[in-house]
């Protein structure tokens, strides 16, 4: 399972630390490794500031609503507020990659996410951890795809 982790809003560092305590406190929730962090360009309507990103691989027992429930859960104590339009600033968002090699279509839940191979700022921190894992429906390895859409520009690793 892979979730990427998102903050453009705030004090980003934190939002981002407290998210992986959260789901490293998470009962059948085992988070196995974490990326690099990246500051990125932001996508979406301006105005808005740069995003600090990440990718988190984790092993879980929880059925995937479950998971994105308590991710949602995760958003909302880190100060989350709702409703607003989508792309728009937020101190978290995180959102499922890949759950194994699950596709799933359902109200309120598509995986792995629709989005994810026009992202470099997921691409990126996701190639960190699993370039050779296969896109279940595209059948391409993450590292061709993050290398598709690179841009060293717009996405920059920050140092350790
Ligand atoms: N949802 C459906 N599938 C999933 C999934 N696989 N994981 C539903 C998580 N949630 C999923 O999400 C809206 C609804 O998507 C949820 O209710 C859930 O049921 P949201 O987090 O409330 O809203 P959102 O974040 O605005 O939408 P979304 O789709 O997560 O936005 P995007 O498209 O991911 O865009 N630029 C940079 N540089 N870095 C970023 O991280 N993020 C966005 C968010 C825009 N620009 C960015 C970044
Ligand atoms: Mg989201």
């Amino acid at each position: 399972m892979f979730v990427a982790l998102g903050s453009n809003l705030g004090d980003r560092e934190t939002s981002l630390a407290a998210a992986i305590a959260a789901l490293r406190r998470t009962r059948r929730v085992r988070v196995l490794a974490v990326s690099p962090v990246y500051e990125t360009d932001p996508v979406g309507p301006p105005p808005q500031g740069p995003y600090l990103n990440a990718v988190v691989r984790l092993r879980t027992s929880l059925p995937p609503r479950a998971l994105l429930e308590r991710l949602q859960a995760i958003e909302t104590a880190a100060g989350r507020t709702r409703g607003g339009e989508r792309n728009a600033a937020r101190t978290l968002d995180l959102d499922i990659l890949f759950y194994g090699d699950a596709k799933i279509h359902e109200p309120g839940l598509a995986v792995p996410h629709p989005r994810l191979h026009e992202r470099a700022f997921v691409l990126e921190p996701l190639c960190d951890l699993a370039p050779d894992r296969v896109h279940p429906t595209l059948h391409a390895r993450v590292d061709v795809l993050a290398r598709r859409v690179r841009n060293p520009a717009a996405v920059r690793r920050r140092d350790p």
